[in-house]
């Protein structure tokens, strides 16, 4: 099992990506040192590290809150089932709506996303996939090659398409790395997708997500990385003005967004705004 250093330089280098397994790895990683050491300092250095490591993502910030709320190993086993439990709920509950024979939009790589896929294939559905690449860091390959080894159909195409075929979508399902009141927040480009599919009376625009994604505390902020993962940001840069920019994330506002799964079904937007003044809770 990496240490917590490690862990930490792979959640920053996406070698592990998306909210939900950055918050499962890093109670694996917390598990370990809590058998060893228990809820000691050692704890809480390697809690406030996990939690800096992607600041938009807010599920790991909540399962670490919980845990150090309840300072037992148990509470890490229970997180743990919770994470995996409340998102195959979710998936089902989503996969449940969409209909025989669509066409489904997704962006990035989402776990939720994937097993909502899963679920579908599962149930026999006949539907296929539109993934974009989703640049800079092209997580849409994952996606693609997942689906792939699903005997899934998958149409592959650039973000820049995502307009034009949204026209051929009925829905488009994506993941969530934070739940606000204002809208949801997922990797950088949904939100021109979401613009699309509002273009469009036959594309519906869902976000699937288990609880642990809702901002209680106001946590999560749009992480901006690193120029570098830019193509061709050495010319760009050299003998010029020119400011390279990279969001990761971008926020969809309530008014474009048709369906919030979550493993309690559905949720519209007065439910999650009284939601939000709670706290995070399995
Ligand atoms: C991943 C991303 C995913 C959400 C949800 O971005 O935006 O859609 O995190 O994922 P990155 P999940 O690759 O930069 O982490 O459903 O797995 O929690």
């Amino acid at each position: 099992m990496p240490g917590v250093d490690e862990t930490v330089r792979k959640i920053k280098d996406l070698e592990i990506q998306g909210a939900q397994s950055i918050a499962t790895e890093s109670l694996n990683v917390l598990s370990e040192i809590v058998e060893e050491d228990g809820f000691g300092k050692r704890f809480e250095d390697a809690a406030d590290k996990l939690r800096k490591a992607r600041p938009t993502g807010v599920s790991a910030h909540n399962i670490i809150e919980f845990v150090e709320r309840r300072r037992e190993i148990e509470a890490i086993d229970a997180a743990l089932d919770y994470l995996n439990t409340a998102k195959q709920n979710a998936a089902t509950i989503a996969a449940d709506k969409i209909e025989d024979g669509s066409v489904i939009m997704t962006h990035c790589h989402s776990s939720a996303a994937m097993a909502v896929f899963e679920k579908l294939n599962d149930m026999n559905k006949d539907f296929r996939v539109i993934v974009t690449e989703t640049e800079p860091k092209l997580q849409g390959v994952k996606t693609a090659k997942e689906l792939d080894q699903m005997n899934i159909p998958v149409n592959y195409i650039v973000d820049a398409a995502a307009g034009i075929y949204m026209w051929a979508a009925n829905y488009a399902v994506v993941g969530v790395d934070s739940i606000k009141p204002s809208g949801v927040i997922n990797k950088i480009g949904t939100y021109l997708m979401s613009l699309a599919a509002a273009e469009d009376d036959d594309t519906e625009f869902w976000f699937v997500a288990t609880k642990d994604k809702f901002d209680y505390d106001n946590f999560s902020r749009i992480e901006e990385r690193s120029p570098d993962e830019i193509d061709e940001h050495e010319y760009l840069e050299k003998d010029s003005d020119i400011v390279l920019e990279n969001p990761a994330f971008d926020m969809t506002p309530w008014s474009k967004i048709d369906k919030l799964i979550t493993e309690e079904g559905e949720m519209k937007k007065h439910e999650v705004v009284e939601e939000l003044k709670g706290k995070f809770r399995l």
